[in-house]
């Protein structure tokens, strides 16, 4: 069977049938990266069937994957693959099988660190009979439609990602104990260079960004405010609602993501995430980044 693929959106996401990822050959994985990056990031791989070796197996083409240890989550990732963090309200035994409620705000993954991830690749396993589902905001486009005397004003500023943002909200229960300065955090370009496609994108998000650098805290807020509203606007969002079986790629690079929790007393859900290590952003103005685009 070949790859059949089909738009999500206009401009944002590509779902593809009549893939096997468990079985790819490096051409036919180079064509399912391409049409990733073209679709601005987002691909839904529809009908896997994958033991947790080979999601590992998997996500390890898209870079070197992140274990844990000693992060906030590392409770939650797979007993036998520390490269798996599981997302659940399932608990079995009185054993939570995955964090509850995680991402339950817009954010790119572990904008936080120095190097902050590329793919991210999340694979359902259990969903509930409704609900449940995954929104995706595509930063490329976002940025793109701001007027150039705004781009210009973005171009160049830095703004600082931090744990202890999240830990404000979500993350509390995870973070008991440990005070804001022990919790990573990390200054990025709020206008990023893709390393890949060498197109511009937004890079700040609501749950992990705290404020811009080079303004007072008044600005930093209310920018960083209009720059959220903007950029979770319904025209650069795609709502994804799973089936069982789904792989679902985003490009942390360029997208922002937020998981639906409305699903309690409604059903399981377990989910298995391994996140590839991408680089260290760069802004625009940054030299020798990306493709001639
Ligand atoms: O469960 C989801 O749909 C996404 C969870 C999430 O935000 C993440 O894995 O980063």
């Amino acid at each position: 069977m070949s790859p059949h693929y089909q738009k999500l959106t206009p401009h944002f996401g590509v779902a593809v049938r009549g893939v096997s990822t468990a079985g790819l050959s490096e051409s036919e994985f180079q064509a399912l990266r391409a049409a990733w990056i073209r679709a601005n990031g987002l691909l839904v791989i529809k009908d896997q069937a994958l033991s947790p070796a080979e999601h590992v197996a998997f996500g390890r083409r898209f870079g070197m994957l992140y274990t844990y240890s000693g992060h906030a989550v590392a409770q939650y990732v797979h007993p036998d693959h520390p490269e798996i963090y599981r997302v659940s309200n399932k608990v079995v035994d009185g054993v939570p099988q995955g964090r509850k409620d995680a991402g339950t705000y817009w954010h790119s993954d572990q904008s936080y660190q120095e190097v902050p991830p590329s793919a991210s690749v999340l694979y359902a396993r259990e969903i509930p009979p409704v609900g449940g589902d995954t929104l995706f905001a595509d930063m490329y486009r976002a940025y793109a439609a701001l007027s150039a005397p705004v781009q210009r004003m973005l171009d160049g500023l830095t703004a600082v990602h931090s744990l202890a943002n999240a830990a404000r909200t979500s993350y509390g229960r995870d973070l008991a104990g440990k005070t804001a300065g022990s919790l990573e955090s990390a200054a990025q370009p709020v206008v990023r260079r893709h390393a890949e496609s060498g197109r511009d994108a937004l890079f700040v998000n609501p749950g992990f960004t705290s404020h811009l650098v080079e303004t007072g805290p008044e600005e930093s807020a209310a920018i960083l405010q209009f720059l959220h509203r903007h950029s979770t606007s319904p025209e650069f969002c795609y709502r994804h609602a799973w089936d069982i079986g789904d792989l679902v790629i985003w490009d942390n690079r360029a997208v922002m993501h937020y998981a639906i929790s409305d699903y309690e007393g409604v059903g399981t859900r377990l989910m298995h995430r391994t996140t590839a290590m991408g680089e260290k952003p760069l802004g625009r103005s940054d030299r020798g980044v990306g493709a001639t685009h």
